[in-house]
């Protein structure tokens, strides 16, 4: 029964593939990074569950547990448990919340895998909550409270982004993060890729927060910071990317950020973005192969554009990793390897290849579901790093041989030094702190970063395990995971029966405006995908 103090935990399930470990800098060298902290954690907090912190009420005593940085109290105090998971997460978030169950405290489930396939994640809980959680977690904890909590708490429409409050980062081990810092300033996104459900579950308008809001909340990050914005593309609507970026630039933060290609087409933007402190750019360039650019919706000139805007990323001084998917219908082994070719030969600063994966949710899952080409029935394996379907134009093996053959020709030594080289000292004063040798520090961050990958993939190779941070402990759900030699959960979960039925949050979509947006047809676009 619950107490008068309600004592709420929340949990992040382990992620292995937000795991990093690079040698560790002394501690006074975070100035110098920008609060940047090495040696082994997570890569980025998420920012749900210090989301749902900021929108419980002050009596409530809450605490956040995630999983990739500490280990879980299956003992501690507490009255309501929230667990959220991405797909890749599901099989763990399922099986902690199992365990607190049988410990008689009340789970609530949320989260995308959650709002994806509601109906498989009920039986792991005594509440769900499906969709965005700023109008529903207020009432689940007032029905929690009263004694009459629900099962469902479907969110009836998208939050506005207008008056959330700031995420409770003072709960979350901030020091435990290689890039501690990361701010939401928008949601939603138009384009809608086969592959991805982003526009399924946070709608196909973009809803941005008021630039006060997101000025008070970098503010209270302090200045000389590393920030990631989390928005899936930060220059989605170049109007109001100009706004925010002059909005940023007298906070004097470095930021990275999610973009589409078109930020390197746009001289002025690009110029804007630099000047607000950005220096480096997640792009997802997806492919090279013509056949298919066409299925993603890109134009066929891809190649000669990819290299040209990388040029002018860069002359800006702006660092870049680069995403890359393989498996897709049109790939064949030598578009792959083509593929490597010219990502070396552009001299990324970071690449990814990642594996398509047919995510509960998106259209690819329901095509291949149809096609009977889904083979994988263990969420815990949709990281995209496996192969989860049966794909077009080689085996399963091949695909699996030549995601290792990018990873393993981007990051061995030659390429590195290659990519990196030993870039010069900038010898002018430089951007809003006239930091003179900021370069410098830069291309270390990127070479310390090389490493780190290359090491993690010679590790993965060598042993023919799945990539994550070396020495990072098992969490208990692996170590048993491991012991019984096959997947602790997933098979029964293996996502709806009918493929059309998959429900999402976002064929409602409210504008900031107050109106409502249906989802109209998908844009035609030119517009690449920037994503992971
Ligand atoms: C930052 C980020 C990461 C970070 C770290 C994430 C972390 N520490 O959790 C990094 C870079 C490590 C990462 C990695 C990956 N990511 Co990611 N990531 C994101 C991103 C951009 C933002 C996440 C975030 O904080 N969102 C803001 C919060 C507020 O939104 P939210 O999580 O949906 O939470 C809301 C509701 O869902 C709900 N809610 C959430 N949890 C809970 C829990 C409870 C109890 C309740 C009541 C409610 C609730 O309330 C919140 C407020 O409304 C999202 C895209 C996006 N825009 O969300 C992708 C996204 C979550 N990632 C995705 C994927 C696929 C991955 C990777 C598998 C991709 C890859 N190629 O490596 C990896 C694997 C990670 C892993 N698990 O191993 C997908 C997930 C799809 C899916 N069905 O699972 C997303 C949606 C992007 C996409 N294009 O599809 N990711
Ligand atoms: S992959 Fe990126 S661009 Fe495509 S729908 Fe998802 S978030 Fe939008």
């Amino acid at each position: 029964m619950p107490r008068d103090t309600l004592k709420v935990l929340l949990i992040s399930p382990n992620n292995p593939f937000n795991c990093y470990r690079v040698p560790a800098f002394p501690k006074w060298a975070s100035w110098f990074t920008r609060n940047m902290h090495f040696g082994q954690g997570g890569v980025f907090p998420g920012l749900n569950l210090a989301i749902l912190a900021s929108l419980t009420p002050s009596d409530v005593e809450v605490r956040i547990i995630d999983e990739s940085v500490e280990p879980i109290d299956f003992e501690a105090d507490c009255d309501l448990v929230g667990v959220t998971a991405m797909t890749n997460m599901a099989p763990a978030a399922y099986y902690i919340a199992d365990k607190f169950r049988a410990r008689g405290k009340t789970v609530v489930l949320g989260g995308v895998h959650v709002t994806v396939c509601p109906d498989e994640a009920a039986s792991h809980c005594d509440a769900l909550v499906v969709g965005e959680a700023e109008y529903s977690w207020p009432r689940v904890l007032e029905d929690f409270r009263k004694g009459r909590l629900q099962k469902v708490y479907r969110a009836e429409r998208l939050f506005d982004m207008q008056g959330g409050p700031i995420p409770r980062r003072d709960l979350l081990k901030l020091d435990r993060y290689l890039i501690p810092q990361t701010v939401e300033t928008a949601r939603g996104c138009p384009f809608d890729c086969d592959f991805c459900s982003v526009s399924r579950t946070a709608g196909r308008a973009y809803r941005f927060r008021p630039l006060e809001h997101v000025q008070e909340e970098l503010r209270t990050l302090g200045r000389n910071r590393w920030v990631f914005f989390i928005d899936d593309i930060i220059n989605g609507n170049p109007k109001r990317a100009r706004e925010l970026f002059k909005a940023v630039a007298p906070l004097k933060i470095r930021w990275g950020a999610q973009a589409t290609i078109l930020l390197g087409e746009d001289e002025e933007l690009l110029e804007l973005a630099r000047q607000s402190g950005c220096v480096a750019l997640f792009i997802g360039f997806e492919t090279f192969s013509n056949a298919g650019l066409k299925k993603l919706g890109k134009p066929t000139n891809w190649h000669e554009r990819f290299l040209r805007v990388v040029e002018r990323i860069h002359s800006k001084k702006i660092g870049i990793w680069g995403a890359f998917v393989f498996g897709l219908d049109a790939d064949t082994p030598d578009t792959l390897h083509e593929t490597v070719r010219v990502v070396k030969d552009a001299r990324l600063e970071f690449a990814q290849f990642s594996c398509l994966t047919p995510l509960p949710g998106t259209a690819l899952y329901r095509q291949y579901i149809r096609e009977g080409r889904v083979r994988e029935k263990d969420w815990g394996e949709y990281n995209f790093g496996n192969v989860t379907f049966i794909p077009k134009n080689m085996t399963e093996q091949e695909l699996k041989e030549l995601l290792a053959y990018g990873w393993g020709e981007f990051y061995n030594w030659k390429s590195i030094r290659q990519r990196l080289g030993w870039r010069k000292p900038v010898r002018v004063p430089y951007g809003p702190n006239g930091f003179r040798s900021f370069f410098h520090v830069r291309n270390l961050l990127f070479w310390a970063g090389n490493i780190g990958i290359g090491r993690l993939v010679q590790h993965g190779l060598k042993q023919g395990v799945r990539t994550r941070a070396l020495g990072q402990p098992e969490s208990e759900f692996e170590r048993m995971r491991r012991a019984l030699g096959k997947p602790a959960e997933a098979p029964q979960s293996f996502g709806p029966r009918d493929p059309d039925s998959v429900p999402g949050a976002g064929d409602l979509v409210i504008l900031s405006s107050g109106t409502v947006d249906r989802p109209g047809p998908r844009p035609s676009e030119t517009q690449p995908s920037a994503d992971d």
